[in-house]
């Protein structure tokens, strides 16, 4: 999978090198691109924000950068999605990670200041797939560090990056513990400081686990997020 960033701050996705992902990127699992938005701001300040038609606080993402930068780095064949994170977007969600990750290709455009000037997703719908995202109900001050989460969610999914991908199964939000929450895990030593791993663990009936963790999750979810279980029956 090819991933492209476009940003003002090309040093947030420093991390990108790191750990999982670091690793499918070192293996060529994935070819990672950084770009600086700035290169395509050809004025002697290289601005890339000004004031809000209309009025209003704030700076906006002037759109000829933008046009410039998604003609050079959406150029190609390979058939891309563009992410773009903004609060104003559809939730982004396990299921989300999973259409993503089928993409040969993903380009994440970074807004900064109130966001980036509307006609620029509109646009690039003329030319590929976009999708505007949120991580939840909350505003960053740009998207790095959204898009960051993103690709974690959806690298993890690819074959190879995961060494175990058993693993991705049985996790909060997947296939089989779909709308709820995972089950609490345990590991050695099975008594610590005071505390005891419930027995059942211990017990070796693997179908009383299985039902003991359904309740635990049961349980949980209720407590968390009762608005997962309103929607269990999809
Ligand atoms: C992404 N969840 C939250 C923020 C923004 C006021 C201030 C800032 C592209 O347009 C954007 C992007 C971002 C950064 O992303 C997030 C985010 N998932 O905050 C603004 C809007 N209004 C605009």
């Amino acid at each position: 999978m090819k991933l492209d960033y476009v940003t003002i701050f090309p040093d947030y996705f420093a991390p990108l090198t790191l750990s999982l992902v670091g690793k499918a990127a070192q293996t060529g699992l994935l070819e990672v691109q950084v770009h600086d938005l700035r290169q395509w701001a050809h004025d002697v300040h290289r601005s890339v924000d000004d004031t809000p038609f209309g009025g209003g606080a704030g700076m906006v993402m002037k759109p000829e950068p933008w046009g410039e930068a998604l003609d050079a780095v959406l150029g190609g064949e390979t058939p891309a999605c563009l992410v773009i994170p903004t609060p104003s977007g559809a939730l982004f969600s396990q299921r989300q990670a999973e259409e993503l990750a089928a993409y040969d290709r993903l380009v994440f455009a970074c807004g900064r200041y109130e966001g980036i000037d509307a006609r620029v997703p509109e646009y690039a719908r003329t030319l590929t797939e976009v999708r505007e995202l949120s991580l939840g109900d909350y505003v960053l001050n740009g998207g790095e560090v959204a898009a960051l989460a993103m690709t974690e969610a959806i690298v993890r999914l690819l074959p190879g990056v995961i060494g175990n991908p058993e693993s991705l199964t049985e996790e909060s939000h997947s296939e089989s513990l779909r709308h709820r929450l995972e089950y609490p895990v345990y590991t050695k030593p099975a008594s610590w400081r005071g505390r005891d791993v419930p027995e059942i663990l211990l017990s070796g009936h693997h179908a009383k686990i299985a039902e003991w963790r359904r309740e635990q999750a049961e349980a949980l979810t209720r407590e968390r997020r009762p608005e997962l279980l309103a929607r269990a029956e999809d």
